[in-house]
């Protein structure tokens, strides 16, 4: 016994077992997850704990190979780790198994993949699945579904050894399904959080469920608009953080929203649409409401194309109903709607030439009426608004003002400008106002839960500064995956003197670096455009870039294309994006004239709106101190960032099954895109031969060192409070861990038959790594070793009466 003991310690605790078993529900370490690899479903290999580890150039036929064995069951295969061999091609034929059979989660290690089904599933997401898996004492046996990432975080919250905040980080390309899956997380906890909850107390909760999962159709009216991608495309990023007290009920949300695509107001590309709210208020307002707004049914806008396409979320009832419960009152409502009535019709205000070339340029004779609507449901003078869109303001030293007339395009982009900055107000406007109806007072919660629901990588023909922002932020989110798991796992096991080869990954870092990084990157080049203050020149832009930035192999140019442009690999495939325009939309220019018209309005809300907004920045002469676009949207993912890595994160990845978004229909070439991108196959062969659960030798001991109850482990508990002297930890855990495996006639000795990975345990410098199976025989000694206690005392307890 001593031997063999002596033996676990010095190999570093290897030991090899060859039957999969499930384990308990334990948080003992940040970043660790809890859900547990399931027993052996009986398909392919026998040895289920043993990971199946392939090079990514396996060849198809070996696939093949594998699969005609096992085809028929294919679907069964609930985790993508007992996929035997590992590769795309088996992995993509798993998946699209189970896609036939209408199964639409399967877990894949550390991550749960999520195929998009594109049509309602009966009952996938009814109450009663709720309980089931709230209530499950083991979630994790049953179906895959995105409620037992749900229900871990849930538990995870309240740790076995601090409480510690989560977030649910839900990636995937446009139209993958991200704002479902996150809509339904959100509906999850206001569910089983209020269920828990005393009768008395249920009234109040109910209400603040009530209003967080209200906060959804607003922002999405606010924020989402019909892609060609994807009919309800979120045109914004959002973390919602849902406060939970120390009984874990919910007690409040807050939301932090990233960069708005407010272009959108006044730009939509072909066969696009503006933002849902226009639509819904076309089609849902009432007779009155077209007067005041001066939108009869058969009115055209130039800013309302594909008005006739019929959506599920053109429900304006639905964006009034919630507006109402979350206290915008039907007074604060009107206001809002006159001002985007009043946006509507300056999207049609044109202009033409003038006849002579100093005097500014003439109204389109149809625009005249529009230009009064405008001016009269902005509460703005007529004359003033004129002024606004077609002469410019010049200062000439402090005293004396020139105005100069503006171009035809001048014009215009004065007109778009004025739209883009009044909605993009507003719409912070209800963040703000949803904010401090949802928010609770932060002595009354403790830990919060996170879902993270951004705009998808994105991919058209054309791409500008919207697109760079949004790839951007996707290679934010891949990178934070990269270093939390697929990175720093493997670090930790080599730092902690396991025996691991490292799985190759697709690190993204170059191409952040190309982006945002130091000191020369895109951004940076482009924020030093900007400042020069200068008249843009994509051209010479596009010099500057294959000057500083070409031996970058992220960046690469298109020779033959006519417009200037630049193409960046991404992590999730090549996007070529122009730079005519670029610039300007980073600069995002206000003139002051336009904010001091709008200061001068007669409104409540858009006075309430502008008061105080400081216009000196943007008319200063030379070197601008504005901020720009994308130094705004890099710090506020920075802060996201930070956010995320202090918390355990939960990865869903959703797949987007084809691109028309057509009902039950799986495309390989799709799919399988999308999972070389995401690197689906490194995160199952990580997590199939890893050890998902760490934990501190002292920690160790203080849970399980009941087992032995020798000396050793006594005195090692006794040593709370001092730093842990391994000498002294180390053999204690293997006593344990010795005493455990014996138990369940595992020899403890014999090392594993492939390689050091592949063993239920293992003895790092400062803590010990587990499986989930081992975790489970350790959890099961304790309680056998309890209740014997128990036991005991209770016959002694007799034998004293
Ligand atoms: P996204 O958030 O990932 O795209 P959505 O969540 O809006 O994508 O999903 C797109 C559409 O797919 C939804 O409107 C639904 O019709 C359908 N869908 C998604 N998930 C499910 C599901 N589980 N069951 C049934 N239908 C589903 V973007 O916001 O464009 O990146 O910027
Ligand atoms: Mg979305």
């Amino acid at each position: 016994m001593a031997n063999v003991k002596k033996k676990l310690w010095e190999n570093n605790g290897t030991i090899s077992a060859t039957d999969g078993i499930r384990a308990s529900s334990l948080n003992f370490e940040k970043g660790q997850r809890t859900r547990h690899q399931q027993k052996g479903n009986g398909f392919g290999s026998k040895t289920k704990t043993e990971p199946h580890r392939q090079s990514l150039n396996d060849s198809l036929e070996g696939d093949v190979r594998a699969f005609l064995i096992d085809e028929e069951t294919l679907h069964t295969y609930d985790d993508l780790t007992k996929v035997n061999p590992v590769t795309p091609t088996t992995v993509l034929k798993c998946l699209q198994a189970r896609y036939r059979v209408k199964v639409f989660y399967t877990h894949a290690g550390c991550t749960l993949v999520a195929l998009n089904p594109f049509q309602p599933i009966p009952h996938l997401y009814s109450l009663d699945v709720m309980k089931e898996y709230h209530f499950a004492p083991q979630p994790q046996e049953f179906k895959p579904h995105i409620f037992i990432v749900a229900e871990e975080a849930y538990r995870n919250v309240q740790g076995q050894v601090e409480p510690t905040d989560q977030s649910l980080v839900v990636s995937g390309e446009s139209g993958a399904g991200k704002t479902w899956t996150s809509r339904c997380l959100m509906k999850y906890y206001a569910t089983v959080a209020a269920s828990s909850s005393s009768p008395k107390c249920q009234d109040t909760i109910e209400r603040i469920e009530k209003r967080v999962l209200d906060s959804n159709p607003i922002m999405e009216a606010f924020g989402n608009a019909c892609t060609l991608r994807n009919n309800n495309s979120s045109r914004f990023g959002k973390y919602i953080q849902l406060q939970l007290n120390r009984s874990q009920l919910l007690v409040g949300a807050s939301v932090q929203t990233y960069l708005l695509e407010k272009t959108r107001v006044a730009c939509q590309a072909a066969n696009e649409r503006n933002f849902h709210i226009f639509y819904q208020m076309m089609k849902g307002a009432t007779e009155e409401q077209r007067q005041e707004w001066r939108m009869p049914r058969d009115q055209l806008f130039a800013w309302l194309p594909n008005a006739d396409k019929s959506l599920e979320e053109d429900c304006f009832k639905e964006t009034t109903d919630a507006m109402k419960n979350l206290g915008i009152t039907k007074e604060k409502q009107g206001q809002i709607f006159q001002v985007l009535a009043g946006l509507l019709h300056l999207g049609n205000v044109s202009f033409c030439p003038p006849t002579d070339e100093s005097q500014p340029c003439n109204l389109e004779e149809q625009s005249k009426d529009f230009l009064q609507c405008t001016a009269d449901l902005l509460q703005i003078s007529e004359e003033q608004l004129l002024a606004c869109l077609r002469l410019r303001t010049l200062r000439a030293g402090k005293q004396s003002v020139l105005l100069k007339p503006c171009s035809m395009a001048e014009c215009s982009m004065r007109r778009d400008c004025l739209a883009k900055v009044i909605y993009a107000q507003v719409f912070d406007w209800l963040v703000t106002f949803i904010n401090r109806s949802i928010c609770a007072d932060k002595s009354s919660w403790c830990n919060f839960i996170g879902i993270l629901d951004v705009y998808g990588f994105e991919c058209f023909t054309l791409n500008n500064l919207e697109q760079l922002c949004i790839n951007y932020a996707n290679e934010k989110l891949q990178q934070h995956f990269v270093a939390h798991y697929l990175k720093a796992q493997q670090e930790e096991y080599v730092s902690e003197g396991l025996k691991w080869s490292f799985i190759k990954y697709q690190d993204n870092q170059s191409c952040l670096d190309l982006i945002e990084g130091n000191p020369t990157s895109v951004f940076s080049l482009l924020n030093e455009e900007c400042r020069l203050n200068r008249a843009s020149d994509a051209r010479q832009f596009r010099t500057r870039l294959e000057k500083e930035l070409s031996n970058n192999a992220c960046m690469s140019w298109d020779k033959f294309s006519k417009q200037p442009h630049f193409t960046v690999s991404h992590y999730a495939g090549r996007v070529s994006y122009q730079i005519e325009g670029m610039m300007e939309k980073n600069k995002d220019p206000v003139p002051p004239e336009l904010i001091h018209m709008l200061q001068a309005s007669h409104d409540p809300l858009l006075q309430g709106l502008f008061a105080g907004q400081n216009t000196e920045e943007s008319s200063g002469r030379g070197h601008s101190k504005v901020v720009t676009v994308v130094s705004k949207f890099k710090n506020s993912l920075d802060s996201l960032m930070k956010i995320l890595h202090s918390t355990t994160p939960h990865y869903t990845r959703c797949i987007k099954p084809n691109p028309e978004c057509r009902p039950l229909t799986f495309k390989k070439e799709e799919v399988i895109v999308q999972l070389e991108a995401c690197g689906i196959v490194e995160t199952i062969n990580i997590s199939a031969a890893g050890f998902p659960i760490r934990i501190p030798y002292l920690s160790f001991l203080q849970r399980y060192g009941m087992i032995t109850n020798s000396r050793i482990c006594k005195q090692s508990i006794n040593e709370n409070g001092l730093e842990p002297d391994k000498n002294i930890l180390g053999p204690a855990v293997a006593d344990v861990l010795d005493v455990v495996l014996r138990s369940h006639s595992l020899d403890p000795s014999k090392p594993s038959e492939t390689d050091s990975c592949s063993s239920l345990v293992h003895c790092g410098k400062t803590k010990v790594f587990l499986t989930h199976s081992m975790l489970e025989l350790l959890e099961g000694c304790r309680d056998r070793v309890r209740s014997q206690r128990a036991f005991c005392i209770q016959c002694c307890w007799r034998r004293y009466r």
